[in-house]
């Protein structure tokens, strides 16, 4: 058994995808830019981690030079970002079959929980306080987004970061995830990956992953994987 769970966020524990994408072009709306990201679009941008990385890929992607400023690309992010808040608490993205209970499972028989997202702090409350409660964050013991660290996933140091947090070596510990991405950090620091498919990342070779689940409502059998 895993000393502790490390959860990716988007993806994993709730469809966000769709919804960073609705966020991403009202923003681009907002800011008087010709851009939309369709859904097929948008699966492919995924591949670039980030929010502010993947519309500067896109521009990079357009050809059209100069490339963006830094100000309008942190604008576009906090238009698209403020957004995003808004349309998670309405309450339409609730977290994924089985989160929840392998949540308190986990918590019962004694392992430690923790995230390790690309995405900000202010994502991460945002979707937890609506699904969990305002305290949610009592029960994780490391939670480090992307902006903490030098380099986003694919590169292991969110979960580099986790694991110094928790004192605890990889090969003690579960990543759950469901992307190629965040497989390929996961395993660069370690650990052994559960991955649960999500819409955008249906594709992805998931050959090294220790279990592929369609999600965690199959964890609820007698067989103990996490
Ligand atoms: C999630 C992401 C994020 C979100 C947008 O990856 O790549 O960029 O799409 O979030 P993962 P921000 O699930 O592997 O952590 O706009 O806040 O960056
Ligand atoms: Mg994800």
């Amino acid at each position: 058994r895993a000393a502790a769970l490390i959860f990716d966020v988007d993806g994993t524990l709730a469809e966000t995808e769709e919804l960073h994408r609705l966020a991403f072009n009202h923003a681009f709306v907002r800011h008087g830019l010709g851009w939309h990201w369709d859904r097929a679009v948008y699966k492919d941008l995924l591949r670039v981690t980030g929010g502010k990385e993947r519309m500067r890929a896109y521009h990079a992607r357009l050809g059209v030079a100069p490339p963006l400023p830094d100000t309008d690309i942190a604008e576009l992010h906090r238009i698209k970002t403020a957004h995003y808040a808004g349309l998670i608490e309405t309450g339409c993205c609730p977290l994924r079959p089985g989160v929840t209970d392998l949540l308190t499972a986990a918590r019962k028989r004694g392992q430690r929980l923790a995230i390790a997202t690309t995405t900000s702090h202010g994502n991460i409350d945002a979707l937890l306080s609506q699904a969990l409660g305002k305290h949610w964050a009592a029960d994780f013991d490391a939670i480090v987004a992307g902006d903490d660290v030098s380099h986003k996933k694919p590169a292991p140091d969110v979960y580099l970061e986790v694991l110094a947090r928790l004192g605890l070596q990889g090969f003690e510990c579960v990543a759950i995830e469901d992307s190629g991405n965040g497989l390929i950090a996961a395993s660069r620091a370690g650990i052994p990956v559960l991955i649960t498919r999500s819409m955008f990342f249906r594709d992805d070779d998931f050959s090294e992953a220790r279990v592929v689940l369609d999600d965690l409502s199959e964890l609820g059998g007698p067989k103990q994987k996490t």
